[in-house]
């Protein structure tokens, strides 16, 4: 294995000292050590994927050096629009290196919605002409490849990608570990807003751990799981689902569980939703501030006011909660009818022994479906 320390200075030793990224489990712990090892104005965890490479080309304007980007191979697709038309050859030709966690590599057993993405995640690389090499799980042989990588992106001014395989990198503890004073876990307010729900609604929620303790919580309750659809993947998107859903169905109410993450990679989204004013939509956000399904790194989930960008877009009632009082008052205090916001803050973390669904994306689509049109 690799340790992080290792591959980042060797990555500094080539000149790289500017990073901006999505984390990734893969690459959590070099994650955590550029968390700790480079300042706000060098590392900077970005709202997505590709504004992560729009980051790095800002920053390779300013100061003619080579940024690095670091992501999931799921963010591939968020990445592809900057690099065919930003950074490729073709438009600015920009340099820079990409880092990229492979989930769900052809042979090595992953979660559903890590499957497609794990099959042609070289072949995006191979169709837009970014070289690659899949790093190393030793530390010599990964330092000639990081050779290799900055050498051909000085030469050619173009991409080149790290492919990161699992158990590449071996821990590393973030020391610089942000906590917050919160003191709900999201598990608890999740069962919360789940109890609170008529048996006609519809819950779509996001990718990650509130989607894994929203089926578990439905299976300790021994209830059904068709009333929920479990966004698995397409990160930042649970709300456009919901809305797709909220609109055809106007006699039901649609709930959408989303994280703080995952509505501030696609942000733009709350606006459509507010656009169209669905009086039955209830967006529930449980914001810990952190990107806590992938290691906990930070949001900027905190620094910003959800409340007042949920107003600012033309939801009718937005509201801020901590701790189960607050909640449940939220809850109660619910209009009949309109586009609502309840923003929850929540404390970081999960059970350790969390499951993962049992039932399949299809499975999990048809009964939907079949529950939407009985
Ligand atoms: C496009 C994309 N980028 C990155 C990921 C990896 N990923 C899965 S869950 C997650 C964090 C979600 O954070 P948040 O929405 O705040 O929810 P939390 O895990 O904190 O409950 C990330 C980055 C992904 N699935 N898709």
């Amino acid at each position: 294995m690799i340790r992080p320390e290792f591959f980042i200075e060797k990555l500094r030793a080539e000149g790289v000292e500017f990073y901006a990224g999505v984390p990734d489990s893969l690459l959590k712990n070099v994650c955590a050590y550029i968390t700790d090892h480079f300042d706000k104005e060098h590392n900077i965890i970005a709202a997505n994927e590709g504004g992560a490479v729009a980051l790095a080309a800002g920053y390779h304007l300013a100061t003619g050096k080579v940024g690095c980007v670091y992501m999931q191979n799921s963010g591939e697709g968020n990445a592809v629009n900057p690099l065919a038309s930003l950074t490729d050859r073709d438009v600015y030709h920009i340099p820079l290196l990409l880092i990229v966690g492979w989930r769900g590599r052809p042979g090595v057993h992953d979660e559903p919605q890590h499957v497609k993405q794990g099959k042609i995640t070289t072949s995006l690389l191979d169709v837009m002409g970014i070289g690659y090499e899949v790093l190393s799980k030793e530390e010599e042989a990964a330092a000639r490849q990081i050779e290799k990588a900055m050498g051909s992106i000085r030469e050619t001014g173009e991409a080149f990608a790290l492919v990161v395989e699992k158990d590449t990198f071996d821990s590393y503890a973030l020391q610089n570990v942000e906590r917050n004073e919160y003191t709900m876990s999201r598990e608890d307010a999740i069962r919360m807003v789940a109890a609170s729900i008529t048996e006609d609604a519809i819950i779509v929620s996001t990718t990650g751990m509130i989607s894994r303790e929203l089926f578990e919580y439905r299976t300790a309750m021994g209830q059904r799981h068709e009333r929920d659809f479990l966004t698995v993947g397409s990160m930042g998107h649970a709300s456009q689902i919901a809305l797709g859903i909220a609109l055809q169905h106007p006699e039901r109410r649609v709930y959408c569980f989303d994280g703080d993450g995952a509505s501030i990679m696609h942000m733009g989204n709350m606006a459509i939703v507010g656009s169209r004013r669905p009086k039955n939509f209830v967006h529930v956000v449980f914001n810990n501030g952190a990107h806590d399904s992938v290691g906990g790194q930070p949001t900027v989930g905190y620094d910003i006011d959800l409340v007042e960008i949920a107003k600012a877009v033309r939801y009718e009632r937005a509201v801020r909660v901590c701790g189960a009082e607050e909640l449940k008052d939220a809850l109660e205090g619910l209009l009949d009818e309109g586009l609502q916001l309840i923003e929850v803050r929540v404390k970081k973390g999960n059970r350790k022994d969390l499951g993962r669904p049992t039932t399949t994306p299809i499975q999990n689509k048809e009964a939907l479906m079949a529950f939407l049109n009985a």
